[in-house]
């Protein structure tokens, strides 16, 4: 490495990482082949517009390493299309939103402090401001389930182009059958899965894909519980056309008008060291093992909310069905989240602050707290480890003023941590 302040914190970042559990539930740890691809001269290439119809030479390797990754993705996911440019999730979002609205029309989505994500239309996002979000909720935060009445209610009052299911912080699995039945009562209505969350659960089949139950387009980005690089990615169902033409706006031509979207839409060059590092990760999630990964995020994280409710813990919908768990540690200890995620990461556990449902204090410093087990379980954690980890969250907010403690304990989650490595060292 050449530039020695550069490599020192690359150096720092990765002890950090060795030497901790990333316990935040949209982080993971990429294999050394997927970092191999990132770092790879693909870096280096143009490669405007999709394969066989560039706007660049030279394009002999990328057309293959883009097709790669286009045909895992649909293999993965039972996609007719696949469209592996958009460079996150925000923005595969958005190219859905632009290839299928016109500005002031409706979207039907997540309420952001029930679960769903800033770009599902919270008023401070550009989308917001081009389109109607209306919202729907969780009926109870206690059991997590959505009204589905009310969201058909709205429905049928606002008639949306998209009905978008989808979260960021919501444990439970939504009922997609529900969703598509309602979007099935609204001509031109749209069904949209986010899926950026779970989409590693989806690949390994331990939780249900939206296209199963009649979704048209689901979104995802790559670098969740999918571990992949960071990245974006758009699955629709349809015919795929040439996306030199503007097709018709129908729900069967939704493929071309997303690739549309997306370029010329809304990027230039696509990132091809960053597709080449997606194709690798699919490629891994379509081996035999993912399942089992998939399966044990699962596990760990029904066994730390376990873990964690014998503790105190007040747990928003009481438990988890996917890999993240929301807590309410304003209910369960009188504290805020910045200050339960400050003292755990004085402990080496990492973890985020997150608004609880009908949350009464501010964004910055909320109720809840947010972690989850797809990074723990790539380091090879099982079910029998969650125990320790909810004592040591519990110590450690206990132990919140006492720095001594603190150092005790961080000391304890080093030496564990340091007995499973990271994947890349593999
Ligand atoms: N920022 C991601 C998360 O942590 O859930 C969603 O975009």
């Amino acid at each position: 490495m050449i530039d020695d302040k550069v490599a020192q914190l690359i150096a720092g970042e990765e002890k950090r990482q060795r030497e901790g559990l990333e316990l935040i539930p949209s982080e993971n740890y990429v294999s050394r082949p997927v970092l191999d691809a990132l770092g790879s001269v693909f870096t280096n290439k143009y490669s405007e517009g999709y394969p066989g119809r560039r706007y660049y030479g030279g394009q002999e390797f990328t057309d293959q390493v883009e097709t790669l990754a286009i045909e895992r993705a649909k293999q993965l996911f039972k996609a007719d299309h696949a469209n592996v440019q958009p460079h996150s999730g925000a923005p595969a979002n958005e190219a859905v939103y632009s290839a299928w609205l016109e500005p002031g029309d409706t979207v039907l989505a997540m309420d952001l402090g029930h679960g769903g994500h800033l770009t599902h239309g919270a008023p401070v996002t550009r989308s917001a401001k081009l389109y109607n979000f209306i919202r729907y909720k969780m009926k109870d935060p206690t059991t997590g389930e959505i009204d589905y009445d009310e969201l058909r209610e709205l429905a049928l009052k606002h008639k949306p182009k998209i009905i978008l299911a989808g979260f960021s912080a919501y444990p439970r699995e939504l009922d997609y059958g529900k969703f598509a039945a309602i979007g099935q009562e609204i001509e031109g209505c749209l069904l949209m899965a986010d899926m950026a969350h779970i989409a590693g659960l989806i690949a390994g089949g331990v939780a249900r894909n939206p296209f199963d139950d009649g979704f048209h387009v689901i979104t995802s980005t790559t670098h969740k519980t999918l571990r992949g690089p960071r990245g974006g990615l758009i699955l629709s169902r349809g015919t795929v056309g040439n996306p030199l033409k503007a097709p018709e706006k129908t729900l069967e031509n939704i493929p071309t008008l997303i690739d549309r979207a997306v370029f010329p839409g809304m990027q230039g060059g696509p990132h091809e060291h960053v597709i080449a590092a997606k194709a690798v990760a699919f490629g891994e999630a379509l081996q035999p093992e993912f399942k089992d990964y998939a399966a044990q995020i699962v596990k760990n994280a029904a066994a730390l909310a376990d873990a964690m409710l014998t503790r105190g813990f007040t747990l928003v919908t009481g438990g988890t069905s996917n890999h993240l768990i929301l807590a309410d540690v304003h209910a369960s200890f009188g504290l805020d989240g910045k200050v339960v995620e400050e003292a755990l990461d004085k402990i080496g556990l990492t973890l985020n602050k997150n608004a609880v449902a009908n949350d009464t204090l501010p964004p910055y410093r909320p109720s809840g707290i947010r972690l989850g087990t797809p990074a723990i379980t790539t380091r090879g954690l099982k079910e029998e480890h969650m125990e320790q980890i909810a004592e040591w969250m519990k110590q450690a907010i206990d132990a919140r003023d006492d720095e001594a403690k603190l150092a005790a304990l961080h000391a304890d989650v080093v030496t564990f941590a340091l007995q499973f490595p990271l994947p890349s060292d593999i």
